[in-house]
């Protein structure tokens, strides 16, 4: 099957909200040995964002919305083990990463961490709705070279600059490389915040870790 239909097939599995269908293409996947990587950018992650989009024009309500989440959450509990046995072992690193206080969106967060361990670095993922205070405090414990912070509300977003000020006032901040990212995450907006760098997706973020580490 050309890779353009496969892709098409999984977002519109998505989008119907066709539960059995996503998770059967997942493993298969899996067993066909597509790329995960594209199949969850191109495919998945294609249908979660036209489900956000009928959302956003009033043709899907929360329930929906949920449900969306839900199927593609489950889907990359089948996807993300086997991305991540493709990676590497040598550590290239240590990766705090998580999604701020007030913000439950995980799904991309969690595929950005998938990848970063997949290429050798070592990944601490605290969860989705984890405050500043703790993010700082486990990068100090784990020596983290990097923190990611992910957002996906513009109301949470200021969370992302939370965690660098308080960086600042700790007088750490030299200490770490900090990325953020998120749908409503600009360069300007990394730009306001000082932080060190933004991704717009996994690969660019792997890209974005490599090149802020020298690797
Ligand atoms: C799925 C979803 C949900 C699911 C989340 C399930 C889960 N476990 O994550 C559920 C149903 C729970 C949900 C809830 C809500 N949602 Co919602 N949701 C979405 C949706 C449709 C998709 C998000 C997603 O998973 N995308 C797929 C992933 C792969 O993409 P991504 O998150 O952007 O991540 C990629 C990049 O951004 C980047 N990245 C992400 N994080 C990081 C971190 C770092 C460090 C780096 C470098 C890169 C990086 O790499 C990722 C991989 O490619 C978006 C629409 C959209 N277009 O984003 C709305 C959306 C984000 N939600 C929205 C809203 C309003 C809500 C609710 C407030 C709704 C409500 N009234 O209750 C609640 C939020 C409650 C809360 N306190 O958090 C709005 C936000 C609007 C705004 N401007 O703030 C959106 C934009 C929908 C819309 N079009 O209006 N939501």
């Amino acid at each position: 099957m050309a890779q353009e239909q496969f892709y098409g097939e999984i977002s519109d599995a998505i989008v119907n909200l066709d539960e059995e269908k996503a998770i059967e293409l997942a493993k298969r996947a899996i067993t066909e040995k597509w790329n995960l990587l594209e199949v969850i950018e191109k495919g998945y992650g294609d249908g979660i964002r036209r489900i956000g989009d009928l959302w956003e024009e009033g043709e899907f309500f929360l329930p929906e919305l949920m449900l969306g989440g839900n199927i593609m959450q489950e889907s990359m509990d089948i996807l993300l083990p086997s991305l991540k046995e493709s990676g590497a072992s040598a550590s290239q690193g240590v990766v705090v990463i998580a999604t701020i206080e007030g913000d439950i969106h995980s799904i991309g967060k969690t595929i950005v961490g998938t990848m970063l361990s997949a290429n050798g670095f070592d990944v601490y993922d605290l969860g989705a709705d984890v405050p500043a205070e703790k993010i700082i405090e486990t990068a100090v414990e784990k020596n983290a070279d990097i923190i990611g912070v992910s957002a996906l509300l513009t109301t949470t977003m200021f969370g992302q600059k939370k965690i660098i000020d308080i960086l600042e006032d700790k007088g750490i901040r030299d200490n770490f490389k900090v990325i953020i990212g998120g749908a409503p995450v600009t360069k300007e907006w990394t730009e306001q915040c000082n932080a060190d760098g933004f991704a717009g997706s996994a690969v660019g973020a792997v890209k974005l870790v490599k090149n802020l580490l020298n690797k």
